[in-house]
């Protein structure tokens, strides 16, 4: 029975189900007993596997096919009236052309099959930045998903009402066809449609589709900002927290950092870090003229290889119950394993394939994007207010790369006009371990290259205008964890020890701090940085020491001129959608390079 009488619901459910001709409707209440009847159904049907409930109570192990592990890029669309309002940024598709080529794949691709509707809330429901979606799909995997990663149910439509404000989201497993698989993106309609896919990165309609995506595009006419950031509290031991929000690219360990353990001499004085989200910030102005930010999401979609006890406790604990695993290996005795778990891969286990796999054969066991989907709750570290309808104030904004030699571990920016620059010219250079060659630059402005669902130029723009608008806005920074001597080892620890940069930060936007102005921004004084006890790292056959904390520090213009032709180029895509500013900002950090 439907669950609502919002006739704009309805009438997309009777619209997809025309389309579709599912041989059923299931309206998902969120209810213990209806998830648990879903599980019971996905694991007799092979969807699900149950795991050792004893060592993992509540967790299921998930495989996707051998074709469709990541998100795809290539054959993801932004569908707007207006090529240039999608930008190079985006690939474009015209809407007409796209709703009618999907229609055709959508076609009875659910007889035979069950459609599920889910209402979901992006955000605390309740909360002024919570907005609500309807995802259809015919894949159980995605409904229990969507129970982790998101706020289900009932309760979602008494927060909607009558109110046409809410997300299109569509998705069909149909035949898993990789020739056919599109994610469409309909940011005028509210609209995602997504086909062919069963990956959580394609077909969980609320992360990047909806939370980054449309909400990009909301937040550009609305008057506030959806970005991938994580947020993180770090309490000082009188008690106070202060409240930042991060943008990385892959692979530079947003989520590491978003659980970070600070070193013992911290701990042992009374500093804590809160989590308050991993990966996604929507941003509003308070009425205090502070920007104030809450995590959409209501669990984890981390990578599992790489995550340990070491590297990340929290996020191992966060994992222990109630989480779906996709694409690891699976033991034996039915528990889980990746690569970096421990250094005791399993025997007699099958791989993420479902093949029997032999830890000595060379081929990794966990696909290197495998997954896993955990409860944010069961994280020992978030934040008691994480919750927060009015979320939390943020009072430093951090952008990171990483680079081997450009960046130094941190620098404050001049201004938000400044921290805009910085942000729009974020680049890494990739890890062998991902592509094959080491140190291509891969652009990535504010880590949304792939997630901003307008034109970037446009995006650029609205970050300026905001900057109008917050009286009282955060200062910006930017990282680099990853900078390398001549040797090409990295100079800084990294995981905890980032914790001695973070205080930095805090204590610059607590105005406790004062710092050397250089031709990029503020870099601190050698003695602002605590790095006497790092004695667990050995850096070229020493200590970490001053002469390493000021070669990490040290902003060589001779590097820095080499980075400024290829921002050009990039700007150059933008045409007249690159805000002047930033091109002004452009030429004088190029003249102040030439002076330095
Ligand atoms: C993610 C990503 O999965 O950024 O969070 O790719
Ligand atoms: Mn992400």
């Amino acid at each position: 029975m439907a669950l609502t009488t919002n006739k704009m619901v309805l009438d997309f459910v009777d619209e997809m189900k025309e389309l579709c001709s599912p041989d059923n409707i299931v309206w998902i209440d969120g209810s213990k007993e209806q998830l648990d009847g879903l599980r019971e159904q996905a694991c007799s049907t092979g969807e699900l596997i149950k795991l050792d409930q004893e060592k993992l109570p509540g967790c299921y192990y998930h495989r996707s096919a051998i074709d469709d592990v990541a998100r795809v890029e290539d054959r993801t669309f932004i569908c707007c009236k207006k090529e240039v309002d999608a930008g190079p940024n985006n690939n474009w598709m015209d809407p007409a052309q796209a709703y009618t080529m999907a229609a055709d794949i959508f076609r009875s691709s659910m007889k035979g099959r069950t459609m599920y509707v889910i209402p979901f809330s992006m955000g605390p429901i309740g909360s002024p930045f919570a907005k609500a979606g309807v995802e259809i799909t015919d894949s159980i995997y995605v409904v229990l998903s969507m129970d982790i990663m998101t706020r289900i149910g009932r309760p979602v439509f008494d927060m909607l009402g009558d109110s046409n404000d809410f997300v299109r989201g569509m998705h069909c497993k149909c035949d898993l066809d990789a020739e056919k698989r599109y994610i469409l993106h309909f940011p005028e309609d509210n609209a995602i449609w997504s086909m062919n896919s069963g990956y959580g990165g394609n077909v969980l309609l609320g992360k990047k589709c909806f939370a980054l995506r449309i909400a990009s595009y909301q937040g550009k006419n609305e008057g506030w900002l959806a970005e991938h950031m994580l947020i993180l509290g770090i309490e000082n031991p009188q008690g106070e927290v202060t409240y930042i929000a991060g943008a990385f690219p892959s692979q530079c360990g947003k989520t590491n950092l978003a659980m970070l353990i600070p070193p013992e001499q911290y701990t042992k004085k009374g500093y804590k870090v809160w989590t308050v989200g991993d990966d996604i910030a929507w941003l509003r102005i308070g009425d205090d003229g502070r920007l104030w930010a809450i995590n959409p999401e209501n669990g984890f979609f981390g990578v599992a290889p790489g995550t340990n006890m070491k590297s990340n406790p929290n996020a191992v604990t966060a994992t222990m119950r109630d989480t779906i695993f996709t694409n690891v290996v699976l033991t034996k005795e039915n528990t889980v394993w990746w690569e970096g778990l421990d250094k005791n891969p399993p025997q007699g286990a099958l791989d993420w394939k479902g093949n029997p796999w032999d830890p000595s054969s060379g081929e990794p066991g966990a696909h290197p994007n495998s997954r896993f989907t955990a409860p944010a709750r069961n994280c020992p570290c978030m934040a008691s207010n994480w919750e927060d309808p009015k979320g939390v104030p943020i009072s430093a904004i951090i952008f990171g790369g990483r680079r081997a030699k450009v960046a130094p571990l941190v620098f404050q920016t001049k201004d938000w006009q400044n921290g805009v620059f910085i942000g729009s010219i974020m680049a890494s250079e990739t890890t062998a371990a991902a592509t094959g060659s080491t140190g291509v630059l891969r652009r990535d402005p504010f880590a949304m290259l792939p997630f901003s669902g307008y034109n970037m130029g446009d995006y650029w723009q609205h970050w300026l205008d905001m900057g109008e608008k917050i009286s009282n806005p955060p200062k910006i920074f930017h990282v680099n964890w990853f900078r390398l001597d001549d040797g090409g080892n990295f100079i800084w620890p990294g995981f905890g020890d980032n914790f001695r940069i973070i205080d930095w930060i805090v204590r610059r936007c607590n105005g406790e701090v004062d710092a050397r102005e250089t031709a990029i921004g503020y870099t601190p004084r050698t003695k602002d940085i605590d790095y006497e006890d790092i004695d667990h790292y050995i850096h070229a056959g020493r200590r970490f020491n001053l002469d390493a904390l000021r070669a990490i520090l040290s902003v060589e213009s001779v590097y820095w001129k080499e980075t400024i032709p290829p921002i050009k180029e990039f700007y150059a895509q933008f045409g007249d959608r690159l805000p002047k500013i930033l091109a002004d900002e452009l030429a004088a950090l190029e003249s102040r390079m030439w002076l330095a």
